[in-house]
């Protein structure tokens, strides 16, 4: 996509705003506390009868967090060397966590399962987007890994160095990142759907001597080029790369770099499908990931191997309750994201599972594909994200309904807060009122899950992700650092170091510590808001920087969203603060309609004035929008984060800011024209 200059858009009609107080009802402070969700769905007894993981797993990891992390890394992983270190904190905010242990990722992820005799099961189920598939078993993954590490090494990556990867989600992107792994050098993946600037940034900034990429991939039903984004990423000066290895997927002409680029097919295939996987310390870097959206310099969480990949497997037996015999797992994520590192390539693979990774849209070639697939491979653990269920459910319950779904047995949510209205409709729709919804909260920075329950052991809350997972220290604080009672909100924070926790910016020790640690001394702060519930469950609100305060009242923008698209019209609405004279600020509303109730095609003002309506019922009245908008779309990031600060500006009357990390530059144009329209 290429990104679109700022969009100005016409000044949205003035609503008076609502005057808050006595007026409107009942004292507003009791609204601090806004959801009162009491709903709950117990585990039921086959479930609690064959989990991985049973309630007594949390007083043993209390008495003592270290040892019962030092006890996953010993059974979850093999070592070459076994580690007699367990936690180093000497040197706080940087960690260091089985240090004088060795091991290599790539070999436990691929190599062990096929000497456990394990060769012959599917590790990879790939589904194409033009409906071409492949399977590759553990056996095949071990050939493909080894071969592409050997032909990278002939490239000249040595351990140490970092690697670029800049692919779609084919076979060839885990292949290659366990090849990096395997070699011992960091890869950097880029998602694919990012410019050749952010790429470029990025190359620069790890100072990466490979980059691994494809001639396209397939993105709604055409071939969608990536080699020119990265001709066009080194034309802006890239000196550390030496050679731009190119996987043939799509059969688009491309332009050629003698000398620099080189066809996968013709390095790849030809090369040895033996290599001896390198030993490297556990504290010796696996990987940098970017975060997206921030402004300034790329931001590149570090993570190393041994306490990341401890808690990756930990994490996804755990919470997922894999049974790697039986199971079929699909994550939807792009390996792009932090969850596609995880929960696509290291915490299954290294517990062996068997898991679907699909190429494309959900819309591709029709509204039905992602239930197809689970049909067609009979998937029984999905991992998915919030604003995808919100769009499965605003096309419909029909669609999913002509496909059987019965293999389902746990749903994963991840990526932002979901709204008690898709947490009920996932249960119900796709779960058939049967699966357990783990709703799992964690960051690009924690590398793993903190936060979710777990299936056999968790009464489940829509909405919220409830419980801190056994070793990890999280918790709710005031702005003074103290622990909130149950009942408050505050700040999540995390107390105690964990294994899977980032070890820094590259190349920036001190905005490190900037960023994560000085807000609160001592303690890890996430940047989001959170609150316990009377049963002192955790509830997340949102990044702090979408809590509004109306009239000196803590609203969140999560509660609000949940209330309006519990709203039997709404499938999806978006709020933001707007400054405000007279409550300094006010709950400005974008929401899209569901189809039926947009064929209805009632008087907007009527819509809106029932939606507001509805909020002051569902919340109370100091929540009660300013102003409902109704839009055709809402302007999300490719990690499908709504961006709220563009709807800000839209709500402000303000020239709309930087949008060049839209997934689809053309939203904020269609909101401003929808605005502009006549009514
Ligand atoms: C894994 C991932 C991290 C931010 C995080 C928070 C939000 C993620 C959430 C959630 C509520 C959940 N977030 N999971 N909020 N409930 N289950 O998404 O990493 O891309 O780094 O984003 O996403 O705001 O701080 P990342």
């Amino acid at each position: 996509a290429t990104p679109t200059p700022s969009t100005a858009v016409p000044p949205v009609p003035p609503v008076p705003p609502v005057p808050a107080g006595p007026a409107d009802g009942p004292a507003p402070a009791a609204l601090d506390n806004l959801s009162t969700e009491d709903r709950r769905f117990p585990p039921d007894p086959a479930m609690i009868a064959q989990a991985n993981v049973g309630s007594d797993v949390y007083a043993w990891a209390s008495a003592d967090r270290p040892d019962f992390w030092a006890d996953q890394a010993r059974e979850l992983l093999t070592w070459t060397r076994p580690f007699t270190e367990v936690l180093d904190w000497s040197e706080a905010p940087f960690v260091r966590w089985f240090a004088d242990g060795r091991l290599n990722a790539a070999y436990n992820a691929v190599d062990r399962h096929v000497e456990a005799g394990h060769g012959e099961r599917v590790a990879l189920h790939f589904e194409g987007e033009p409906g071409d598939t492949r399977t590759l078993t553990y056996a095949d993954l071990q050939r493909e890994v080894s071969r592409a590490a050997n032909a990278m090494a002939s490239l000249g990556v040595g351990t140490g160095d970092r690697v670029a990867i800049y692919l779609p989600m084919i076979p060839e992107a885990v292949i290659t990142m366990l090849a990096c792994a395997r070699l011992g050098a960091p890869h950097s993946v880029v998602f694919g759907g990012f410019s050749a600037e952010a790429l470029h940034s990025r190359i620069v900034d790890a100072a990466a001597t490979l980059v691994v990429t494809a001639d396209g991939g397939y993105r709604k039903g055409t071939p969608s080029a990536l080699k020119p984004a990265v001709d066009e990423a080194l034309a802006k000066g890239a000196p550390s790369v030496e050679h731009v290895l190119v996987v043939r997927r799509t059969g688009q002409t491309v332009d050629w770099t003698p000398g620099r680029d080189v066809w996968w097919s013709d390095v790849v295939d030809a090369a040895s499908e033996r290599h001896t996987p390198v030993d490297v310390d556990a504290e010796h870097p696996l990987f940098i990931l970017y975060t997206s959206g921030t402004t300034g310099r790329p931001k590149g969480i570090l993570h190393t191997t041994g306490g990341y990949l401890t808690q990756a497997a930990f994490t996804h037996r755990a919470v997922f309750d894999l049974k790697p015999e039986t199971d079929v797992y699909w994550c939807t994520a792009d390996i792009g994201w932090i969850t596609g590192h995880t929960y696509v390539v290291y915490g299954p693979l290294i517990n062996g599972a068997t898991q679907v990774i699909y190429e494309g849209t959900p819309d591709t070639p029709h509204r039905g594909r992602w239930w197809e697939i689970v049909q067609k491979y009979g998937v029984s653990i999905l991992y998915t994200a919030p604003t995808a269920i919100r769009t499965c459910m605003k096309w419909g319950d029909d669609i999913p309904a002509s496909f059987d779904l019965s293999s389902l047995r746990v749903l994963g949510s991840v990526g932002e807060p979901i709204n008690p209205e898709a947490w009920m409709w996932y249960r119900r729709t796709i779960g058939g009122d049967r699966a357990p919804i783990v709703d799992t909260w964690w960051q690009t920075e924690t590398g793993a899950i903190m936060i979710s329950p777990l299936p056999g052991v968790t009464s489940t809350k829509p909405g919220s992700a409830q419980v801190p997972l056994p070793g990890i220290a999280a918790d709710v604080v005031d702005d003074e650092a103290k622990s909130v009672p149950d009942g408050a909100g505050g700040y999540l924070v995390v107390r105690e170091p964990w294994p899977a926790m980032l070890r820094g910016i590259w190349g920036d020790r001190e905005r490190y510590k900037d960023t994560y640690w000085s807000r609160f001394p001592g303690l890890y702060f996430a940047g989001d808001g959170a609150k316990k519930d009377a049963d002192g469950d955790i509830w997340l609100l949102g990044r702090v920087d979408d809590v509004m305060n109306v009239s000196g009242h803590r609203l969140s923008t999560t509660e609000i969203e949940s209330a309006l698209v519990s709203h039997p019209s709404v499938a999806e609405a978006a709020v933001v603060g707007a400054s405000d004279d007279m409550t300094g600020q006010a709950v400005v509303a974008f929401v899209i309609l569901r189809a039926e109730a947009a064929a209805l095609d009632r008087p907007a003002e009527e819509v809106q004035e029932e939606l507001r309506r509805h909020v002051a019922v569902a919340i109370g009245p100091i929540a009660k929008p300013r102003q409902v908008l109704v839009v055709p779309e809402l302007p999300k990031t490719r990690s499908g984060k709504i961006m709220r600060r563009l709807l800000r500006d839209v709500a402000e009357h303000r020239t709309v800011g930087d949008a060049t990390t839209l997934a689809d530059s053309s939203v904020m144009d269609l909101i401003a024209a929808g605005l502009s329209a006549p009514p």
